[in-house]
């Protein structure tokens, strides 16, 4: 069976920042294989399908403007919880409530320019992980310090 695998994205907001290597050093810190890394500027198509679930909201055209408005730095982690742990090391989706010490209660204000997303659950990273990557993007590789890393 494959480990557990997330979809994580930089958005716009930080890569126009300057905070590329800083977001993927923290979960290159914590320990977490990174499995595929690009940069794109996402098609409208491709923004539409993955902000899908809030078509109907109020803010989906501006999500979807705002995230096809430039580079994106689009990539998959893989670990023991790294889904949720991922969630955690990006903080809450309002910037202003995001705990300090995590990407969101760091380096951002405001909830259209949060920095960062990632999956919320397993089904929502495999449709993303597929929708962003095609599967000869993907790695599996054996990190030469992998026996350091496991809890036993
Ligand atoms: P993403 O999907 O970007 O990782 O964010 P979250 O998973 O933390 O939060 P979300 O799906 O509820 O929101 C998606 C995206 O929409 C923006 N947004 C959200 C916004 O601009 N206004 C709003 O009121 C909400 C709820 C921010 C993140």
């Amino acid at each position: 069976m494959s480990a557990e695998r997330t979809f994580i994205a930089i958005k716009p907001d930080g890569v126009q920042r300057g905070l590329v290597g800083e977001i993927l050093g923290r979960f290159e810190r914590k320990g977490f294989k990174l499995i595929g890394l690009k940069q794109v500027v996402p098609s409208t198509q491709l923004a539409s399908k993955h902000y899908g679930v809030h078509k109907d909201r109020p803010f989906f055209s501006d999500l979807v403007a705002f995230i096809t408005s430039g580079p994106v730095v689009a990539m998959v982690w893989e670990g023991d919880g790294v889904i949720s742990s991922a969630r955690k090391l990006i903080g809450a989706t309002k910037p202003l409530e995001a705990e300090p010490g995590t990407i969101r209660g760091d380096l951002a204000v405001n909830i259209g320019r949060n920095v960062i997303h990632g999956s919320d659950g397993l089904d929502t990273a495999n449709f993303e992980i597929a929708l962003w990557f095609e599967s000869s993007e993907l790695a599996d590789w054996t990190p030469a310090d992998q026996i350091w890393r496991k809890e036993e």
